[in-house]
């Protein structure tokens, strides 16, 4: 198999840890989506993907070589051919549940925050941080509350699954986008700031936050265990090229 992935690619990201927990290797093919205006824009990459979106990943499946874009669409196949371990539960309504929390990233939040969008927004002049952070926090907000009465370890119970898939990479972006979810609060609370260098991040309400918040006692940690465990299932040195 190969993705084109660019190592900022939120949707890439939730592909790389798909093949990353069912331990799939693949090639890597970076595509840089922002050098020279972007690589997505240029002649090859329209012949991969007419949306000129990552990411893509090629599958050879019955003699024949394809491409498949759109990250559930790549994730759904994946679990279909390669179904250990499952990315979904076996109940069909808690199977609804999961792919309801993915969507909530998937469509109600990182399509708000993508490249593209705010390149149209910044020819009207719109703060695209702050429009972002106003999104990111809605959405991670809502999730919050549509995952809380089933959560265990993970999103869905105490296995890992599509909705961990969609979150983990979204939590990513918030810390880039300095939108901080406050320290108490269960989905991800952290225990550092999503960039060193900044002085204060905002809290999910829009609170401005030291740039150490200091955990509160007795708050769990398990998003941070996440991460660490996503990190480690998506092969740092292979998605994390920075070309
Ligand atoms: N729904 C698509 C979204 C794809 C998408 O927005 N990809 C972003 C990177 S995360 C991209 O390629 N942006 C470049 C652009 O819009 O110019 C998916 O889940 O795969």
């Amino acid at each position: 198999m190969k993705l084109w992935s660019y190592w900022r690619s939120s949707c890439a990201f939730r592909v790389r840890i798909a093949l990353g927990l069912k331990g799939l290797p693949f090639a890597y093919a970076p595509v840089h989506l922002l050098r020279g205006g972007g690589e997505q824009f240029q002649p090859d990459f329209l012949a991969l993907n007419p949306q000129r979106q990552l990411p893509v990943l090629e599958v050879t499946d019955g003699g024949e070589t394809y491409r498949l874009v759109q990250s559930i669409a790549i994730i759904e196949y994946l679990e279909e051919r390669f179904p250990t371990p499952p990315l979904l539960p076996s109940a069909a309504r808690d199977r609804a549940h999961v792919r309801a929390l993915a969507e909530i990233v998937n469509s109600g939040i990182q399509p708000l925050q993508n490249t593209g969008t705010f390149a149209e927004l910044r020819k009207h002049n719109v703060d695209t941080e702050g429009w972002a952070r106003t999104f990111i926090a809605k959405g991670l907000t809502a999730l919050e509350q549509h995952a809380s009465a089933r959560a265990g370890a993970f999103l869905f119970g105490d296995q890992v699954s599509l909705a961990d898939i969609y979150l983990v990479p979204q939590l990513y972006n918030a810390r880039r986008f300095a939108c901080a979810p406050t320290p108490t609060r269960r989905l991800c609370p952290h225990s550092k700031p999503p960039n060193p260098k900044l002085k204060s991040t905002r809290s999910f309400d829009g609170r401005v936050l030291p740039a150490r918040p200091r955990r509160a006692s007795g708050t769990s940690c398990e998003p941070a265990r996440h991460m660490r465990h996503f990190e480690h299932a998506a092969g740092r040195t292979a998605w994390d090229p920075r070309d």
